[in-house]
């Protein structure tokens, strides 16, 4: 290619393929772990799995990848090489803003059989530290009053309803986020909003519907441009959206589809399993809730990706001990698993430094993230009296980073669903506690019990910053 010209464009080069899966949230990681997933079922098993990818609020994947048929370059980077992979199982993008009616439509065609959703943890309007819905949630009510919706769990129901009114069998609902029970929190939030909208939908899903819960895991950085600009020279066109991934990928799937209807996943090393529970736990527990306590203390000590961190002897150190003596013994493995390998895995990924992971992207949304990745492990601490020092060092660095200010004075840009009113606890005369007492985040018994724990572990932050105060604990 000349210099100054611009590059040709990715186009699709395989056939298209009928659409049987409807995404909800067509972010990065949907597409670097499940349409890759499904790509490859369809390539063993066939099956008519195409995917229509939605997008709730924003134009861009939609105007990005259109002009590409759907299809965008994977570029998974490894310790020792990268390989690309041109991905073509997503057949088109909807914007449902713009269009819900449209949206509606496909969910409630016949030949879709799946509905599944990365929209992230907030993307499910319930209230973190129950699961359940929060009907005081701006899109929920707008969900409540009027028939075209705003929200992935309205979309949901109302696609449910037309399905009802048409004698089509109920889709799947297949989550793909980092919530515990996945599966059981979409359930309960779709049967909620039923409820208050029409019982007899509610009883009709609750006895046809299907909600299995899922674990979903692979590293993927959200793209940068020098990313773009790196696929650009590698491939000689131009993906104006590829995704970056690291090598690893797991997906453990409850088998348990409406009609038994889904692509063979199986075929292609997906974990189809009974109950997903402690496969959730582990994941949720010791990748997640370390990639949160390195994303708050590692920014607070001035690391910008988690690859910098374990660059870091201490951080590397810390890491370590937070696995060993705070989080595996509060675990259960599923059948077959090693922790402590599990660890030595998870820590070898998080060393890779061809993934650019940013601290300041994993510590966003951190009121929906914090009671299922660090919380529990902290009750069940508590419970059996073995002390937690490191991550109660964690969300007293997360205390501090909402703060919107960080030690040496200065600004972080919080994002947050919540970061007004959590700005406003922790620039108050009683951070801790006036932190402590946002009950969408910290039940009212666990916050009595982390109060004293977590003013100390503030207390140590203030005073030695992050670095000396993990170190301490070493
Ligand atoms: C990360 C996750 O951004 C975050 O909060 O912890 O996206 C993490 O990379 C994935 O869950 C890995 O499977």
């Amino acid at each position: 290619m000349e210099a100054g010209l611009p590059a040709e464009r990715l186009t699709r080069s395989a056939p298209t393929v009928p659409v049987g899966i409807v995404h909800l949230g067509l972010g990065a990681f949907f597409r670097a772990h499940g349409a890759v997933y499904i790509e490859e079922a369809m390539s063993a098993s066939g099956g008519d799995w195409g995917i229509l990818g939605v997008s709730l609020q924003s134009t861009t994947m939609r105007d990005q990848l259109t002009p590409q048929g759907g299809t965008y370059m994977a570029l998974e980077l490894g310790p020792m090489g990268e390989t690309l992979r041109h991905v073509q199982s997503v057949q088109g993008v909807l914007v449902a803003r713009e269009d819900p009616g449209a949206v509606l439509e496909a969910m409630a065609d016949p030949g879709v059989k799946i509905v599944s959703l990365t929209v992230t943890e907030k993307g499910y309007c319930h209230e973190p530290s129950t699961g359940r819905l929060n009907q005081a949630h701006p899109d929920i009510v707008q969900d409540l009053a009027t028939p075209l919706p705003v929200s992935a769990p309205g979309y949901l129901v109302r696609a449910l309803a037309l399905r009802h009114q048409r004698g089509l069998p109920p889709f799947t609902v297949l989550t793909c986020d980092n919530l515990p029970n996945n599966g059981h929190v979409v359930r309960g939030v779709v049967l909620e909003l039923a409820r208050a909208l029409d019982p007899a939908l509610a009883a009709w899903i609750e006895a046809e519907g299907r909600f299995p819960s899922t674990m979903v895991d692979r590293i993927v950085p959200a793209t940068k441009p020098e990313d773009v600009a790196r696929v650009e020279r590698l491939i000689g066109a131009h993906d104006a959206a590829p995704v970056m991934h690291e090598p690893f990928r797991q997906w453990v799937v409850e088998d348990d589809f409406v009609g038994g209807l889904r692509p063979d996943l199986g075929a292609v090393g997906v974990q189809l399993v009974r109950d997903v529970t402690e496969f959730e736990h582990m994941k949720l527990r010791m990748l997640n809730g370390t990639h949160s306590s390195l994303a708050y203390l590692g920014y607070l000590s001035g690391h910008e990706t988690i690859a910098d961190c374990m660059a870091d002897p201490v951080l590397d150190r810390f890491v370590q001990a937070l696995w060993s003596r705070e989080i595996i013994p509060a675990l259960t493995p599923p059948e077959g698993v090693s922790l402590p390998e599990y660890a030595q895995a998870l820590h070898d990924r998080y060393a890779n430094p061809s993934i650019r992971h940013r601290t300041w992207q994993i510590a966003m949304d951190g009121s929906q993230k914090l009671p299922q990745r660090i919380l529990g492990t902290l009750v069940s601490n508590l419970d059996a009296d073995r002390p937690s020092p490191g991550l109660m060092l964690a969300v007293a660095a997360w205390m501090i980073y909402v703060r919107g200010t960080d030690l040496t004075g200065a600004a972080i840009e919080v994002k947050d669903p919540l970061a007004p009113r959590l700005r406003d606890a922790a620039t108050s005369a009683d951070p801790v506690g006036a932190l402590l007492a946002l009950r969408e985040v910290f039940p009212e018994a666990l916050a009595a019990r982390l109060d004293q724990p977590l003013r100390a572990a503030y207390a140590t932050l203030l005073d030695q910053g992050a670095k000396a105060a993990m170190e301490a604990l070493l």
